[in-house]
């Protein structure tokens, strides 16, 4: 029976191997467990995705709707207006929303005027309450500075996969680019959002070795997506089986126990996904969830805001650190049916 009641950055292959391959119902249990040690399970936090900049990007991510080398028939859109991403954020903000995500499709942050944006962005959706966080790409130190000090709390940048899976997936950049911006964005005291995805083709071993490369990291991240492959038609990736749900909550509940304090998000696939399979990644340890006024997550579908309230109606679940004093009942009004 796993209890953790340390962090622990020095765990063994063998150990995460052993986790990870505990009969089902036991990993869930022993996981449930190191949740209600560190948590509130009754909480789960609202995070509100925006794509500010879509497609178009040059990288060649073999799962992404967004290369602009892949025929997805998206519509390529360049940075939004400051304003709207504002009241975007309000609304967020208003419908229980505690964390407020802006993603760009850029292969890395450039000092232009675009970046200067985005920093005006990111001080405002501050001041209006909320934790911010972008994904950007890669980010050198200097950019990392500047982002804290316009008031940024998170930053997202996955590792995607293990090490070794890596170039199967990506070769626009590598997986040291990764780590050099993780440490980039820890160096400037930035709360460090980095997951990865599963079923990409990847073996149960990748997944443990990325899970390792996760938790030993000098500080674990403070944010821990798990992302099941949204099959984008156009990319090289749309052929792959769905992502089974029981490989979800295996992947959770290993995050979970080896990363106690985090916040555990059940980030891409919830779209696939229904409230019995969403129920049992809570159990297994997840605490969080993208929502989005668009009903996409960034180029692929997502679940409708109401429909998630309503979910957490059912569970018993209410938004985390939310300013706004509202029940969850209260939500499913604000958010139309
Ligand atoms: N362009 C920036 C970057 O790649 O860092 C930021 C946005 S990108 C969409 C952020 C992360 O979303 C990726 O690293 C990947 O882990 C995840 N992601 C992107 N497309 C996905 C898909 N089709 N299915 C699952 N996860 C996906
Ligand atoms: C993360 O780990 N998942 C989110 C967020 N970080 C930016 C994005 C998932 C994208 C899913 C596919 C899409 O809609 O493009
Ligand atoms: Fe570009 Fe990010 Fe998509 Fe990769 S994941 S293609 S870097 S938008």
């Amino acid at each position: 029976m796993q209890t953790s009641q340390t962090i622990r950055n020095d765990w063994s292959l063998e150990e995460i191997n052993a986790i990870y391959n505990k009969p089902l119902l036991q990993l869930v249990f022993e996981a449930a467990a190191v949740h209600r040690q560190w948590h509130d399970p009754e909480k789960i936090q609202v995070c509100t995705l925006l794509s500010i900049k879509t497609g178009g990007c040059p990288e060649d991510c073999a799962y992404c709707g967004q290369a602009a080398r892949y025929q997805t028939g998206i519509s390529v859109k360049s940075l939004m207006k400051k304003e709207e991403v504002l009241s975007i954020a309000a609304r967020a903000k208003e419908a229980g929303s505690s964390r407020f995500c802006m993603a760009a499709a850029w292969r890395e942050v450039k000092d232009n005027r675009d970046f200067d944006r985005v920093l005006e962005m990111v001080t405002e959706v501050n001041a209006i309450g909320m934790e911010v966080c972008c994904t950007l790409g890669m980010l050198t130190e200097e950019q990392a500075d500047k982002l804290q000090k316009a008031g940024l709390y998170a930053y997202n940048h996955n590792l995607d996969s293990s090490k070794n899976y890596y170039d199967q997936i990506i070769n626009t950049r590598t997986y040291d680019d990764r780590l050099n911006t993780l440490e980039n964005v820890r160096k400037a005291g930035i709360s460090v959002c980095c997951g990865g995805i599963i079923g990409l083709g990847e073996t149960h071993n990748d997944r443990i070795a990325m899970l390792y490369t996760l938790s030993n990291l000098p500080e674990h991240p403070e944010s821990v997506p798990v992302n099941a492959l949204a099959r984008v038609p156009g990319t090289p990736l749309a052929y792959l089986p769905k992502t089974d749900s029981w490989e979800m909550v295996r992947m959770i509940a290993t995050a979970r126990i080896l990363m106690p304090k985090a916040m555990v998000r059940l980030s891409a696939g919830r779209a696939e996904m229904n409230q019995q399979e969403q129920a049992f990644c809570f159990m297994a340890g997840a605490n969080s969830i993208f929502t989005s006024e668009s009903e996409e997550l960034l180029v692929t579908p997502n679940p409708r805001l109401h429909d998630d309230f309503v979910m957490m109606e059912l569970l018993g679940l209410k938004p985390l650190e939310t300013k706004v004093e509202a029940t969850v009942r209260d939500l499913c009004e604000i958010a139309p049916n």
